[in-house]
């Protein structure tokens, strides 16, 4: 299956994707954060797998009475000087009940991260992973990743084949703000050397992302926020160059829960497989996904079954078969049947 994002502010020339497959059978949580030495939230132990965090958000270590480098992740340990590094991703398995760090194994770390979207951009059953990144003025620039989910195994860093790095043009960095090294601000440091005017650059950076079908084709879409920029919209062409796409939207309509049914856990029955999803929002840090829950159904066309667990705590079950490549409403219903 292949898959294009054209940057569709830019003109960017399309690349061709190797979409590869992504979902997870037991529940995960991913974890981004970007900090220094003091803001770190935490690390994991050794021997309990346990994620702790301290009222100043100093590291600490739970359940082991290992030396640091023996328990401290993967990689925090590339890190000349632990502390002093940049904590990225951590990737949590839910292994009953108690989590344990599989961000290096699964190919999750990123390094650079803000916020990341989860949803399946390949439409093969399989939620794959956006992860946005840059830092701005004074650093340097990161590039953002997508990571598409390898048939639940491990991701793959996609964002070059799939067209969404490079940027238009090459873009890297914007101006940022002005100096007047001839008068106001001759004594800055950035003006030395210099006697009139100077425009300062920083690198581009994205804080946030939303993923949904921008323009109703049945694939999904990218638009980011770039800080102090443009935003980027990403444009699948999926849709055109699969014929075999097939997919469900589910649009939850609450009515003794709450309206847009958050809190529910939709399973899925096609084709022998379950397809599990949590009507979360659909967000990521500082954004808002559109609110259908987007089903890719990898070569499946046909739905047996939808069971609802409404967060009122009733089980709604909808009996197919259902058409696919298109928009459902369920509206809870008001009593168990
Ligand atoms: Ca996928
Ligand atoms: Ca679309
Ligand atoms: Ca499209």
């Amino acid at each position: 299956m292949e898959a294009i994002f054209r940057h569709g502010l830019f003109n960017a020339s399309s690349l061709n994707i190797s979409i590869r497959p992504i979902s997870l059978s037991v529940a995960l949580l991913v974890v981004c954060n970007i900090a220094e030495c003091n803001q770190r939230s935490g690390v994991k132990s050794g021997t309990a797998n346990t994620v702790t965090k301290t009222e100043d958000d100093s590291p600490v270590i739970v359940g082991s009475q290992k030396a640091p480098q023996d328990v401290l992740p993967e990689s925090m340990l590339k890190s000349r000087t632990i502390g002093m590094n940049i904590f990225g991703n951590a990737l949590f398995e839910n292994r009953n009940g108690k989590f344990q760090d599989i961000s290096d194994k699964t190919g999750t770390e990123t390094f650079w991260p803000w916020g990341h979207s989860v949803a399946d951009l390949n439409a093969d059953g399989f939620q794959d992973i956006f992860v946005t990144a840059s830092m701005n003025y004074p650093f340097r620039y990161h590039h953002n990743s997508l990571l598409l989910n390898d048939r639940g195994e491990r991701f793959q860093a996609s964002e070059f084949t799939l067209g969404v790095e490079p940027r238009r043009d090459l873009r890297t960095a914007t101006p940022w703000f002005n100096l007047d090294c001839a008068k106001a601000d001759s004594s800055h440091k950035l003006c030395e050397g210099c006697s009139g005017p100077v425009t300062v650059w920083a690198a581009l950076g994205t804080r946030s992302v939303a993923i949904f079908d921008l323009d109703g084709d049945g694939d999904l879409d990218i638009v980011s926020n770039d800080f102090n920029s443009l935003p980027m919209v990403l444009v699948s062409d999926l849709s055109t160059k699969n014929g075999n796409l097939n997919y469900l939207k589910l649009r939850l309509e609450g009515t003794r829960s709450n309206r847009d049914g958050l809190g529910a856990r939709v399973q899925l029955f096609a084709g022998g497989q379950t397809f599990t999803q949590v009507q979360d929002g659909q967000s990521g840090y500082l954004s808002q996904s559109s609110l259908p829950l987007y089903f890719g159904l990898g070569e499946t066309k046909v739905v047996d079954r939808i069971e609802i667990d409404w967060p009122g705590g009733l089980v709604q079950i909808v009996r197919g078969p259902l058409d696919t490549n298109r928009e459902l409403a369920v509206v809870e219903q008001e009593s168990s049947p």
